[in-house]
């Protein structure tokens, strides 16, 4: 089926040189643009899906956040400092694509707070202890290089070059990540068992980051033949395994999966079933962590109020001044 074909409520009201058109850029792999033609079926996709996006990076600054205040030194705190603010950076940046489409931010963050949006599953987890820094940096951050390198070539201009500096912070986030696990593993008895422990618990749920296996992942055909994703969910979590593998060897942890094998033929590793039914339990909102995630980004907006009012009276303020200095 084409792309054209798939949007049917696009087909009847939009003239068909332009669905040609549209069909004929995503075929050449050029990107769309804002000023271009698209069907609705497209629009409402990727603002659902950029949108995940933006508040993922929002709601992702909390689990590390909670830690920068108890970073064992200065240069890990500085470290820690730059990073989450780097992820208020990429939730600007995608906030900003999604206007590019349509979407007003302030319906966006009214939407996540009132539970109507989702984000990603993974920041409902706790942070447990400074490790779970470093296996952030070194799962979390993976997971998403290895998730947000091809939508660097999605078809939607705005969110590819989004992408583009994003994934070029996020490989630096690993390192730091990986880094500071190998300096705990070059540690005492004690750091090399909060390392492990850390592994344990984030192992199985950033497997869950990319979603559903395919054949139950309602979004990926559609997504896909429209070139917003690039590969499936399940061949992104293949790749993720295979990565993490060996750098899983080199730190001396174990993954804890007994069914992690190399697999001669494929040329893969086989890994074993995340539980699906707590991905989805997660997802509809009953994680560890839900609540708290959403009360706390609540409590931000309200209490960010202020500075909004402020900023909006200031503009007017201004423009008010250029309009005056124009007349006379
Ligand atoms: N968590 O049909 P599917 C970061 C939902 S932040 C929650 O496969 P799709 C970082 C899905 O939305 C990186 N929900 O969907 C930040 C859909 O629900 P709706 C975040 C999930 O869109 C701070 C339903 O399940 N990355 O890196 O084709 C610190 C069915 O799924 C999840 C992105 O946002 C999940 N894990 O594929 C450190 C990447 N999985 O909307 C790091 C961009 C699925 O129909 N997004 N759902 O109600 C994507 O690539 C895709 O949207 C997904 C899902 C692969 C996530």
């Amino acid at each position: 089926m084409t792309a054209q074909q798939a949007d049917s409520s696009a087909a009847h009201d939009a003239p068909p040189a332009l669905q040609e058109h549209f069909e004929a850029t995503i075929a050449r792999d050029q990107r769309i643009e804002p000023r271009d033609w698209m069907p609705e079926g497209y629009r409402k996709t990727l603002i659902r899906q950029v949108a995940q996006h933006a508040h993922s990076e929002i709601i992702g600054m909390q689990p590390e956040g909670e830690w920068i205040t108890r970073a064992p030194s200065l240069r890990r705190k500085a470290i820690l400092f730059a990073k989450v603010q780097d992820e208020a950076g990429h939730g600007l940046y995608l906030y900003s694509a999604a206007e590019t489409l349509g979407a007003d931010r302030a319906d966006l963050t009214e939407r996540l707070i009132e539970g109507r949006q989702k984000y990603s599953s993974i920041f409902n987890y706790p942070t447990l202890s400074f490790a779970d820094v470093g296996v952030i940096g070194w799962f979390v951050d993976g997971a998403a290089i290895c998730n947000q390198v091809p939508l660097c070539r999605s078809s939607y201009g705005p969110y590819a070059r989004a992408m583009v500096r994003i994934c070029k912070e996020e490989s630096f986030h690993q390192r730091q990540g990986y880094e500071l696990l190998m300096t705990m593993m070059r540690g005492t008895d004690a750091q090399r068992e909060m390392v492990q422990d850390a592994v344990n618990r984030w192992w199985w749920p950033s497997l869950m980051m990319f979603g559903p296996p395919d054949d139950a992942s309602p979004n990926s055909r559609q997504s896909m033949a429209w070139k917003i994703k690039r590969h499936s969910n399940d061949e992104l979590r293949q790749r993720f395994v295979d990565m993490t593998v060996p750098q899983a060897e080199k730190l001396g942890v174990t993954l804890p999966d007994p069914d992690l094998t190399w697999n001669e033929e494929r040329g893969h590793h086989d890994f074993g079933t995340p539980d699906w039914d707590e991905l989805m339990r997660v997802i509809k909102g009953d994680g560890p962590c839900n609540s708290q995630r959403i009360q706390r980004r609540r409590t931000a907006h309200e209490e960010g109020a202020w500075v909004r009012e402020a900023a909006v009276a200031h503009a007017a303020k201004q423009a008010a001044r250029a309009e005056k200095g124009t007349a006379a």
